[in-house]
Formats: structure tokens, sequence, C-alpha cells
């Protein structure tokens, strides 16, 4: 475990420092509450061992701040055990009142040391294996399930926070609408299974040229059905349109067959694209836009992309 001691007496420190690191533990010292506090979030410990009475900060004072500091992260309880001269009932009421888990007397004897990290370290192997399976849980259900891309409702969110802040700097942003050439048919003529093979390539070549064009903050999602979109926060004009074509490429590169495709034999798509030099306005309005450029993409021959620049004031309600 990674141990926060918490301290200002040396020779305590000192002691419960070796006996804990020779139980193999990873010990920081910290000689008062106010250097705690800092201490915590530097190096989020499995647990924490506080003095109570301590110079510039007391160690009631350092666990309430600590407890504040978790409230605002995602998930977090770090178990706070408080060092005391004796381990009394009133000692250990006071100690869970003031956020502590448990406390322990300075001088208790080492199998009691031992057997205490011993319970604590399965809390921080739980709690570890908690945090993974929250995170996990957190990118599956930002996923789509089918294609593995973000999905709509966290490209929606991602969208607007990207938006909020392209506004505020005043930086560019652009959208592209990507939708597959006559999937209806793909569907009649190879049935449905074939076509979910056909969206994760297609989403794949996607998703690929995505993170090929050096965009660092460029995302894609699927939007919903065989449409996608890839999201371009802070981006060049030059880059932006060669992006669009690029989707276009690389899906016919795959050249996934699709009889029914027009004269190409293969599965294409056509993509609509906007651009807004300046950020400004509703996102709505780009988004529109692009939509309208998928559309004329569409009626001009399918298997190309089609995008135009907003000017600032030209996205107002
Ligand atoms: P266009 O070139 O104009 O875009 O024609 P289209 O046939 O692609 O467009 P349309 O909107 O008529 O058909 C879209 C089809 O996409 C219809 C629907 O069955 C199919 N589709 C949407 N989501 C899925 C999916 O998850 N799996 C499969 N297999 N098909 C899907
Ligand atoms: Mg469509
Ligand atoms: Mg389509």
């Amino acid at each position: 475990m990674k141990i926060l001691l918490v301290d200002d007496a040396q020779s305590v420190a000192m002691v419960l420092t070796s006996r804990l690191r020779s139980f193999g533990h990873h010990v920081l010292v910290a000689e008062n509450g106010a250097v705690a506090v800092d201490s915590f979030r530097e190096f989020a410990p499995d647990l924490v061992l506080m003095d109570i009475q301590m110079p510039v900060m007391d160690g009631f004072k350092a666990t309430d701040l600590i407890r504040k500091f978790e409230a605002s992260q995602e998930w977090a309880w770090t178990p706070i055990i408080f060092l005391t001269g004796s381990d009394t009932t009133d000692n250990l009421v006071t100690a869970i009142e003031a956020g502590g888990d448990d406390l322990i007397a300075k001088n208790a004897p080492e199998p009691v040391l031992r057997a205490k990290m011993k319970a604590m370290a399965r809390v921080a192997g739980l709690r570890q294996k908690l945090a993974t399976a929250n995170a996990n849980l957190l990118e599956q259900a930002n996923r789509d399930g089918l294609t593995g891309l973000l999905n709509r409702r966290h490209m929606d969110e991602r969208t607007d926070a990207a938006w909020a802040h392209a506004c505020q700097v005043q930086g560019s942003f652009a959208v592209l609408m990507i939708d597959i050439d006559n999937f209806k048919r793909y569907n009649d003529h190879y049935g449905h299974q074939m076509g979910d093979e056909c969206l994760r390539s297609v989403a794949t070549a996607i998703d690929n040229a995505a993170r090929h064009s050096g965009l660092s903050r460029a995302f894609a999602a699927r939007y919903g059905g065989e449409e996608f979109a890839i999201i371009l926060p802070n981006v060049k004009r030059g880059d932006f349109e060669l992006l669009a074509m690029a989707v276009v490429t690389t899906v016919r590169n795959c050249a996934v067959p699709h009889e029914k495709n027009a004269d190409w034999g293969i599965v294409t798509t056509s993509v609509g694209g906007a651009f807004m030099p300046h950020a400004n306005g509703l996102l709505g309005a780009l988004f529109r836009s692009a939509d309208q450029n998928l559309y004329l993409a569409k009626n001009n021959g399918r298997n190309r992309a089609q995008t135009s620049i907003l000017e600032a004031g030209s996205t107002a309600p």
C-alpha cells in the first residue's frame, strides 16, 4: 500500500515508518495536517495514518479537508486511521465522527499494527478493483455496442463542452457528417448481419482516418443508424477539407463489396462538412450546414465530400 503517515513527532514517525516499510508498504511522511492535505492530492495514498494534535493544522481539520477534496472527485473514500496515545472507546467515537475510519495507538504492539495493515490492504485491493471496474463501465457506457465508436450521447456531451470552449477562445470548429451510400440496398441484398459487419468496417475506416489526420482533438462517433460524425475542435481549414476527402477515400479503399451501389460495386460514403474559423453562436447551425452539404453530396452523385465555410454571425438564432 501507499501509506501517508502524518505526525509531527519525528521519533514516532521514524519508528512507524520503519515498521510499515518492513511490512512492505511504501510510506510518505507529512509533518502536519496542512502538508498532509497537499501530499494527499499528489501521492493519492491507499491509507492515511493521521496524528491528531499537530502544529499548523490538526488531524481533524486535515481529515475534514481531505474528505471535502474527495467529495469533488468522481469516486473516492480513502481510509483514514487516527494515531492516538490510547485506543479508548471515547477516542474511537470521536475519530469516526471526525471522518476517520478507525484509530490505532501509536505504541500498539507490532502484531496489532501488522494485522490492521493487512485488513487495510484488503480494502485497498477492493477499492482498486472497484475503480478499475468503474472505469471500464464508464468506458463501455460511452461506446456504441455495434461499432465500438463513441456513442451519440457521449459525442453530444463532448461536442457541447468542446464547442463552449471554442466559443470562449474564439477557436475554429468543424463537423463532418458521414453517411453510407445506398445502405438500405446493402441490407436488402446481403442481409442485416452482413449489414452490421459493414457498419463495423466503415466505422473502423472512419476512426482510422480521424486518427491518422494528426489532429489530436478530433474524435469520431456513431451518430445514428448508418451515419457517423467526426468533430474537429481547433482545426485548420485545410486540414478539415483534407480529412473530409480522406474519409471518402479510406472507406472506398476498404473495397467492401456492394453490388447494388451504383457503378462502384463497393461500399462508399458521402460526407458533408462545415467549418467555422471562429466558433460563435449556435452549434446546431454548424450541424445543419454539414447536413445540407451531405444532402448536396448525395444529390451530386454520392461517393464524395462537400464542405463549406460558415462565417461568424451566420449562426445567429
Ligand atoms: P443514401 O445513399 O441516400 O444514404 O441511401 P441509404 O439507403 O443509405 O439511406 P436510407 O436512409 O434509405 O437507409 C439507411 C439504412 O440503414 C436503413 C436501415 O435499415 C439501415 N441501418 C440503420 N442502422 C442499422 C444497423 O444498425 N444495422 C444494419 N444492418 N442496418 C442499419
Ligand atoms: Mg442515412
Ligand atoms: Mg445512407
